[in-house]
């Protein structure tokens, strides 16, 4: 009766693997189909440039997919319902619409529904021709999510220049901190076989804007640079082109000793700037459009300018000259040195802040969201706003290293905006993050937003389902840093499984509480890195010795008798004092931080009082517990999706969710049996003691734990 019941409601799913993303096209049916009849009916013949060429099939694709049969081909004004996409340099006829083109910027688009010879018509109108394709995929996302096609006035740019995913794949096809197979370049058999797969994932790409991607891993190799290897860029960035996506690489610094025959790698002696001035040029020569070099310097144990006295900006500068005007260079500020003892929240900007207006107009700073490493939450780098004589782009993790890996469900849409939003107040109120990004707030023209790719050979690219929508937010939010990622959460959800608003509703509810939920069962109330030793998996709270203090878990937490957490004030390491003064003084001041800081910035006693009235130590044993229970809440409610969703997406989401939960209530007893040895107090009423002694989870090891 139940099942009956379940098929009334929506006609059961085909299965399927996720493979198409969120670019499925499935038929719209049913009454919600009528307001689409007239559309889609016919498109205008398109100039057969090869962006335009694959614009065109797109929307032929989606049409045919979604309203069940292919359009015909028929000209603007000739009957109503025609599409006309085109920029006015290749369409006469949008030429002679006199639209509003400044509206569309360099990248963007105008769609809007026109009358061309008293027939009603939709024009997607770009300056560029990628713009076209990125207003197909929106006009196609429309129909889509349901939303009516008639009566449309749309005028979308990005607001970042550099949308750019960043690859941490080696080239063995390994991917450092990857949890979805496989990298997708098969090296071996490039140049001379590309793998269909990179023509779709340019496609996945384009629909988002994302128009960058560097291929191999900041902790890289010169081989990378040498002839063969540039020949295999070459082939991707060939297949990558017309989609409107630019190749960049990571370079090793120590390459003109590597790979250039020479003694050093000094930026400021000749022969080395001699090496990359010929290497820029020899990979021009085979990548016209090539986007720049991405490095690592000086930071875990990668060669640097620093190795030979030299600084970032002679590092940064001497590559920047090298590339000229063809490019960029892209220099992470994600640096911390082994000699050095200070506070590791605190070395980006004591590194890069002085040195603010030294670096060339083609190179930007890449600064992680947060001071340490991309944590479950962390506060905004307080490099943000500090440095407005430089090009500043944001680095966020889509792959989720610190954040239970792909079995986790976690949407990191609200993670993102978080920062985004949060407010350097540098310049007064409003003075936010996304406006550093997007240039707005400094009047900067170079910007760049980089997500560290969470893509993989598995069949449906992330490694799970639901990590597919980090990928989408990040591509939306580099187009517009200010989007809201719960409206972005519904799009996600709506284009990858139903638009049928029983699943929609709970669904986005959940993915906005998930990376809270995550972040109370790993590191509530501030707490930060206390997982496992160098794969990251699970909880590790008691990670001491071996290396660097700055890679174990105690460093972070600081538990004692006394109490927990890093004092980041001026009695401590005095970090805050790198934010501007009213953001340092709140962040120091417990009347004013936020709770979920709170131990980011302060050591205080167990007994200290919250804000809910709980001690300290009830209060992080209670969200450890909130966190399990949260889990538990996400389980239930995807039960309850099977109706809308086929069932194999189905099942695989819910056996993650069922690791979640027992990795949830390990974090949650690992972490309560290691803090209690320091609080000495017993539980809050109504908690469990945790089932094994501190011994036993110390003592587990996961040897193959992926993504190392
Ligand atoms: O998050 C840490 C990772 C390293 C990574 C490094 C970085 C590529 O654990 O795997 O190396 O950051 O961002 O450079």
């Amino acid at each position: 009766m139940c099942v009956l019941a379940g098929l009334a409601l929506a006609p059961a799913a085909k299965a399927e693997d996720g493979h198409d993303l969120w670019l499925r096209y499935r038929p719209v049916e049913g009454p919600a189909r009528a307001p689409y009849a007239a559309a889609g009916t016919a498109v205008a013949p398109t100039a057969r440039t090869p962006t335009l060429s694959i614009a065109h099939a797109e929307l032929e694709r989606g049409l045919s997919g979604l309203l069940g049969a292919a359009p015909m081909v028929a000209e603007a004004g000739s009957r109503d319902g025609v599409i006309l996409i085109g920029t006015p340099a290749t369409s006469p006829a949008i030429a002679g619409l006199a639209l509003p083109m400044k509206d569309a910027g360099d990248e963007g688009y105008l769609i809007r529904t026109v009358s061309i010879d008293g027939k009603q018509t939709t024009v997607i109108a770009a300056n560029r021709e990628v713009g076209v394709l990125y207003g197909v995929f929106r006009y196609l996302s429309l129909i889509q999510t349901r939303q009516p096609v008639d009566r449309l006035a749309i005028a979308s740019a990005p607001k970042v220049g550099l949308r750019m995913l960043n690859h941490w794949d080696n080239l063995d096809r390994t991917v450092e901190r990857g949890y979805a197979g496989q990298s997708i370049w098969d090296w071996w058999k490039l140049p001379d076989h590309a793998d269909p797969r990179y023509a779709e994932y340019a496609r996945a790409n384009a629909s988002l804007g994302i128009n960058g991607t560097v291929l191999n891993n900041v902790n890289s190799k010169s081989l990378s640079l040498t002839a063969p290897w540039i020949a295999k860029a070459g082939a991707l960035a060939d297949v990558f082109r017309p989609y409107g996506i630019k190749v960049y690489l990571s370079a090793r610094f120590s390459s003109p000793i590597e790979i250039g025959g020479l003694k050093t790698a000094d930026p400021r002696d000749p022969a080395v700037k001699a090496f990359w001035k010929a290497k820029a040029d020899e990979i021009y020569k085979v990548i016209p459009d090539f986007g720049g070099f991405l490095v690592k310097a000086n930071s875990e144990g990668q060669p640097g300018p620093q190795d030979y006295g030299a600084t970032h900006v002679d590092g940064a500068n001497m590559l920047a000259d090298a590339i000229g005007g063809r490019g960029v260079v892209i220099w992470r500020a994600f640096v911390y040195s082994h000699e050095q003892p200070d506070d590791r929240a605190k070395q980006g900007f004591s590194e890069f802040k002085p040195f603010d207006g030294h670096f060339r107009d083609n190179v930007v700073i890449q600064v992680k969201n947060g001071a340490i490493d991309f944590q479950p939450r962390e506060p905004f780098h307080p490099l943000f706003g500090a440095m407005p004589k430089s090009n500043l782009g944001m680095e966020f993790q889509i792959t989720k290293e610190y954040l239970g890996f792909a079995t986790h469900l976690a949407y990191l849409g609200p993670m993102y905006e978080e920062t985004l939003r949060a407010d350097t107040l540098v310049k007064g109120k409003g003075s936010t993050v996304a406006k550093v990004i997007d240039g707005s707030l400094d009047g900067r023209k170079l910007t760049v937003m980089a997500g560290v790719a969470n893509i993989g050979m598995d069949r449906n690219w992330s490694g799970s389902h639901f990590d597919q929508a980090n990928w989408y937010a990040f591509g939306r939010l580099a187009w517009d840093p200010e989007a809201s990622t719960r409206d972005i959460a519904a799009d996600w959800a709506r284009l990858t499984f139903s638009n049928d608003q029983r699943f929609v509703t709970p669904v986005v509810d959940m993915m906005m509480v998930s990376r809270e939920t995550l972040v109370d069962y790993m590191t509530p109330l501030g707490l930060h890195h206390q997982m496992g030793r160098s794969h990251h998996y699970g909880p590790g709270p008691w990670v001491k010795g071996g290396e660097r203090a700055d890679w174990t878990s105690v460093y972070y937490a600081k538990a004692g008798a006394d109490g927990v957490g890093f004092d980041r004030t001026a009695k401590g390491s005095n970090a805050v004092a790198q934010y501007a003064p009213p953001v340092g003084a709140c962040f120091a001041n417990l009347k004013c931080v936020d709770e979920k800081d709170l131990l980011w910035f302060h050591h205080l006693s167990w007994d200290y009082k919250l804000k809910s009235g709980q001690t300290l130590w009830d209060g992080l044993v209670t969200r450890y517990s909130r966190g399990v229970a949260g889990v538990d809440a996400m389980g239930e409610t995807w039960a309850d999706m099977s109706p809308y969703v086929d069932a194999e997406r189905h099942g695989q989401v819910s056996n993650f969710l069922k690791i979640q939960r027992n990795e949830a209530q390990w974090w949650r007893d690992a972490s309560v049996a290691y803090f209690q040895t320091f609080s000495r107090r017993p539980l809050p009423a109504g908690e469990k003691a945790p089932p094994l002694s501190l011994e036993a989870y110390e003592a587990m090891s996961f040897p193959y734990a992926p993504g190392i």
